[in-house]
Parts: structure tokens; C-alpha cells; sequence
């Protein structure tokens, strides 16, 4: 394939405390169960399978306290992988399992001196903070949380060296949003490509130059892939689908790409709910994207150009 060999870390996050629908902590066995270390392995990296890990003080509350006791055990392990050189691929479990995965990305890179970038494959915003919610649901409002908004309780081991910035946070694939979190994601200056956006413009030119930004900058490229920004009737496996998703091409050639770009450096696929899903035909349509990600491909060549492509 085009780019080296990886050292990949897959962390379980069986966390479902960040939602109003249970199922999500299944998620983590959906994806084994589906190959996910056979589909990475197959591909020449190296796959270590940590396990599932497990909150940091009293576990089961839900909601905001029940948040931070993963939001520290996750960040502590995400942010050891990055030390280690592995790249920490955390399979959830509901999306405020970001918290503690980026929360670690941004430890680990503060003391690189390095930015961190953060591509949100989503139909939400999350970017709720607990004024703003209408659900009070954790998973809408890590965002918020990580880029520093006021408003919410101590969630992370010690205050984080260096927030995330929110012009470096980038929305793909939004469709439903909520007034108080547009409001928000508007004067912060968030990254948007909505599913407008993709219709009018299809996923390359955008992400092309999200990616050509990253690339600019010398970030840490992190990418959190929540299964509702694709389509329900391809995933329907999750406790919020919205219609008109990304297709599985789209999808796919996003994957491709971020393959291509060589600048993902650490990883989550969340939302899955296994409880809800349809003979398994999520858990395995996240195997699929995720081995493009790492470098799946039809043929071992790079794409042609137009004018040289093979004709019969
Ligand atoms: N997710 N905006 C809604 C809320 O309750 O704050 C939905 C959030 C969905 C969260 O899909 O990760
Ligand atoms: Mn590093
Ligand atoms: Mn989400
Ligand atoms: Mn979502």
C-alpha cells in the first residue's frame, strides 16, 4: 500500500453513560466481532487489542459525572498509545468517549509543540454545552467541552495545557443542529460542510482542502467517525439516525482519501448500537470504512488520471 506499516492501539470504550438510548456499550464487541483487528492486520499493520477500558472512580452514573470518570481513564490510555507511537484507534460506545480521546491527543501534542486538527464525521454538531442542550445528553456536547465553552463541570484529570481551538475543528456531514449550538459553532468560527454542502459539491473538493489545511499547518490530524453521518439505510445501527446521510461510496472515498493524505494519527468510531442494528450490517460497514482508512484498496496502484484511465 502507499504508506507504512502502522502500530495500531484499538481501545474499547464501552461507554453508554453519554446517551438517553442503551445499546452503545455493546459497540466495542459489534466491531471485534465484525474483524476489525482481522480487516487491520490483513492489511500488514500491527493490531494490539487493549481491551475494553474501564471508568475512573464510581461507574454507571450517567450524565456529566459518569462522563469524566471515562473522560480520565480514556485520555490517560489514548494519550499512552501516542507516547508508544501507536496510533489509538478508540471504538466506541456514545461520543462523549471524544472527550477523553482528544483529550489525550491534545496532551500528547502539547508536548510535541504540536496543533491539533479535529475532522468531525457526524449528522450532529455536538457542541451542546449543558445550557444549551435540549436533551442534556452528553454525547451532543463534547465539542463544546473540548474547545474550552464555559458551563460545564470538571470533567478532565487536570485542566488541559492546551484547549482545542475551535477554527480547527471541522464539521462533515451536518444535518441536524440545535439554535443553541448553531449559534455557538457560528461566532466560534467551527469548520462547516453540511450535507448542502456535499450535494452541491460532492466530499472532494471540500475535504481536500480541510486536508491541504491540516497538511499546511503540520497537525495532528485526528478523526472522530460517528456511524450517523452515514445514511440510516446503510447504518442503521444507532440510537439518532437522521436521513439523507453520507452513502457508502461517500463514505468510502472519504476513507480513501484520509488513507491517501498519510495525516490521520489517531482515530474513533462511535455511536454504533448494536441493540439496534439489523443482522450486523453496521458493525461491518464500519470494518469496511475503517480498512479503507488504513489502506484498503482495489487495486494496489494510486488512482489514474482521467486521460490515462484504462478503456476496453
Ligand atoms: N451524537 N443535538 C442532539 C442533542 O441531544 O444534543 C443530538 C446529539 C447526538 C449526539 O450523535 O453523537
Ligand atoms: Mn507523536
Ligand atoms: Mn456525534
Ligand atoms: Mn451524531
Amino acid at each position: 500500500s502507499l504508506h507504512a506499516a502502522r502500530s495500531i492501539a484499538l481501545i474499547g470504550a464501552p461507554i453508554e453513560v453519554g446517551t438517553s438510548e442503551p445499546g452503545a456499550l455493546m459497540g466495542p464487541a459489534a466491531l471485534r466481532t465484525a474483524g476489525l483487528v482481522r480487516a487491520l492486520s490483513e492489511l500488514g499493520h500491527s493490531v494490539t487489542d487493549r481491551g475494553d477500558v474501564a471508568p475512573e472512580g464510581p461507574a454507571g452514573m450517567r450524565g456529566l459525572d459518569g462522563v469524566a470518570a471515562w473522560t480520565r481513564a480514556l485520555s490517560r490510555v489514548v494519550e499512552g498509545a501516542l507516547d508508544a507511537g501507536s496510533l489509538p484507534l478508540t471504538a466506541g460506545g456514545d461520543h462523549s468517549l471524544s472527550l477523553g480521546s482528544v483529550d489525550g491527543v491534545l496532551r500528547h501534542c502539547a508536548r510535541h509543540g504540536r496543533s491539533v486538527f479535529v475532522l468531525w464525521l457526524d449528522a450532529h454538531a455536538d457542541f451542546n454545552t449543558p445550557a444549551t442542550s435540549p436533551s442534556g445528553n452528553v454525547h451532543g456536547m463534547p465539542l463544546a467541552a473540548l474547545c474550552g465553552e464555559p458551563g460545564f463541570p470538571r470533567l478532565f484529570a487536570e485542566p488541559v495545557p492546551q484547549p482545542l481551538s475551535p477554527a480547527n475543528v471541522h464539521l462533515f456531514g451536518l444535518r441536524s443542529i440545535d439554535a443553541g449550538e448553531r449559534a455557538l459553532v457560528t461566532t466560534r468560527r467551527v469548520g462547516i460542510t453540511d450535507m448542502r454542502t456535499i450535494d452541491e459539491f460532492g466530499v472532494v473538493a471540500p475535504l481536500r482542502r480541510v486536508l491541504d489545511r491540516v497538511a499546511g499547518q503540520g497537525a495532528h490530524l485526528h478523526v472522530s467517525l460517528d456511524i450517523d453521518f452515514l445514511d440510516p439505510s446503510i447504518a442503521p445501527g444507532v440510537g439518532t439516525t437522521v436521513p439523507g446521510g453520507a452513502t457508502f461510496r461517500e463514505a468510502h472515498l472519504i476513507m480513501e482519501m484520509l488513507h491517501d493524505s498519510g495525516l490521520v494519527q489517531s482515530l474513533d468510531v462511535v455511536e454504533l448500537n448494536p441493540f439496534l442494528d439489523e443482522r450486523g450490517r453496521s458493525a461491518r460497514v464500519l470494518v469496511e470504512l475503517v480498512a479503507s482508512l488504513f489502506g484498503r484498496r482495489i487495486l494496489d496502484r494510486p488512482t489514474l488520471p482521467v486521460e490515462a484511465a484504462p478503456i476496453e
